[in-house]
């Protein structure tokens, strides 16, 4: 299985540490194609990759156009987030995002809303019950035959 893991980059590292967690477990199911995005030597200003703005795009799509599954850690509020799930929703892929409330934060209507309980979950958890809910996610994706 290849997993798509969006989490922010020029929106705030704020919250590296939870992605590096999600995608640690995100790896006992699949590939994660986008795992640089849960290291911390990456920068809120993410300028080096060779390439620029555009390469980073377009490598990103492709992956996300290959993807089986997308997970998004959406607390920290990032427009290529939104525009990565937008893209998502388009492409059918199935899409689970994840929100801490104990963040204080209020997760936008356009991602809140967009909840259907099949291709797009959002769930509320508790930073320490990241993998338990990550588990019962795709236990549930191996029972649900999607054409
Ligand atoms: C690579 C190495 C160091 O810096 C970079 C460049 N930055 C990015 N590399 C890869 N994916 C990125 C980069 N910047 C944004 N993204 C994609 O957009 C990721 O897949 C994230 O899920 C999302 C974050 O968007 P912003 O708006 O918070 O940057």
């Amino acid at each position: 299985m290849k997993v798509y893991f969006c989490g922010s980059v020029r929106g705030g590292r704020e919250d590296v540490r939870v992605y590096r967690r999600i995608v640690e477990k995100l790896q006992s199911y699949g590939r994660v194609l986008s795992e640089h995005v849960s290291c911390s030597e990456i920068s809120e200003t993410g300028e080096d990759a060779a390439g620029g703005d555009r390469a980073i795009h377009d490598r990103d799509l492709d992956w996300l156009q290959e993807s089986d599954v997308v997970v998004a850690e959406v607390t920290q509020p990032s427009l290529g987030v939104g525009y990565e799930l937008g893209r998502a929703i388009a492409m059918e892929t199935r899409i689970l995002c994840l929100f801490r409330p104990a963040s204080g934060r209020n997760l936008s209507a356009m991602i809140r809303g967009a909840e259907d309980g099949d291709q797009f979950v959002v769930k509320n958890y508790k930073e320490d019950e990241v993998e338990n809910v990550l588990e019962e996610f795709f236990n549930g994706l191996k029972n649900l035959k999607r054409a």
